[in-house]
C-alpha cells in the first residue's frame, strides 16, 4: 500500500494523488498542514528532510520525494509515460517548465492570496510574479493551439504536472478567458475515465 503525505488543496499533492487515482492503486493519505508548519516538525523531516509534501511511501518503506519524480515512478509501463525516448524527453520537458516558470508564479500567488492570506505583505511580489505567469500561460496556449495534449496527442504525466496549478488558476487571480486553447485542454482532462477533483 502507498502512503501518500499532502496537504489537500496543493497542486503538487493533488498530481500523484490524481495519477494514482486513474491507475487505481489504493493508497493511504495523512494530512500535513503547511500553513501551520507541520513540514517543518521534527517527526516529517525524517520523512522529507526538505521539509515540503508531497511525500510518497511505496510499499517497500522507500520514500520519493518531489511531485514529478512521483508521477515518473508510478506511470512507469503505464499508458501515462510516452514510449518513446523523444516524447519521455518531452514529457520531462515540460515538467522541468512546470517546476522553474509555471509553479513558482501561478501556485505561489494562489497560496499567497488564497490560502496563506498574504495579499498585503506580499503585495509588491505579487506585482512582480503576476506577469511571469502569464508568460507561463503565453507558452502553454501557443504550444495547445495546434495539439489535444503537450505530449504526442495523448494524456500524459505532462498534461497532469501542468494541470494541476492551471486549472485552479483563478484562484491566485490569472484570468483564463482570453486562453481558448488552455481551457479547452483543461475540459479535455477533465473528461478522461477516473478523473478526480483536487477537492477529493
Ligand atoms: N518541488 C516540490 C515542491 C513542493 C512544495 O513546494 N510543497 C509545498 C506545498 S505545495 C510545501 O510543502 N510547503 C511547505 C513548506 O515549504 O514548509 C514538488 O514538486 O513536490
Amino acid at each position: 500500500m502507498y502512503t501518500l503525505y499532502e496537504y489537500p488543496p496543493s497542486g503538487n499533492c493533488y498530481k500523484p494523488r490524481l495519477l494514482m487515482h486513474h491507475l487505481e492503486l489504493p493508497f493511504e493519505r495523512v494530512t500535513v498542514d503547511t500553513q501551520i508548519n507541520e513540514t517543518r516538525t521534527p517527526e516529517f523531516l525524517l520523512i522529507n528532510p526538505n521539509g515540503k509534501v508531497p511525500a510518497l511511501k511505496l510499499p517497500d518503506g522507500t520514500i520519493v520525494t518531489e511531485s514529478n519524480a512521483m508521477l515518473w515512478y508510478l506511470a512507469e509501463n503505464t499508458s501515462f509515460l510516452p514510449k518513446s525516448r523523444l516524447q519521455r524527453a518531452q514529457a520531462l520537458q515540460w515538467m522541468f517548465f512546470e517546476q522553474y516558470s509555471h509553479e513558482p508564479f501561478i501556485a505561489t500567488l494562489r497560496n499567497w492570496i488564497r490560502y496563506a492570506n498574504k495579499r498585503e505583505e506580499f503585495a509588491c511580489e505579487i506585482e512582480a510574479y503576476r506577469p511571469k505567469g502569464y508568460a507561463a500561460l503565453d507558452v502553454m496556449e501557443q504550444h495547445l493551439e495546434s495539439r489535444t495534449f503537450l505530449v504526442g496527442e495523448s494524456y500524459s504525466i505532462a498534461d497532469i504536472a501542468l494541470y494541476a496549478y492551471t486549472h485552479v488558476a483563478h484562484e491566485g487571480e490569472f484570468d483564463l478567458s482570453s486562453y481558448v486553447a488552455i481551457r479547452k485542454w483543461l475540459n479535455r482532462i477533465e473528461s478522461q475515465l477516473r478523473h478526480i477533483p483536487i477537492t477529493w
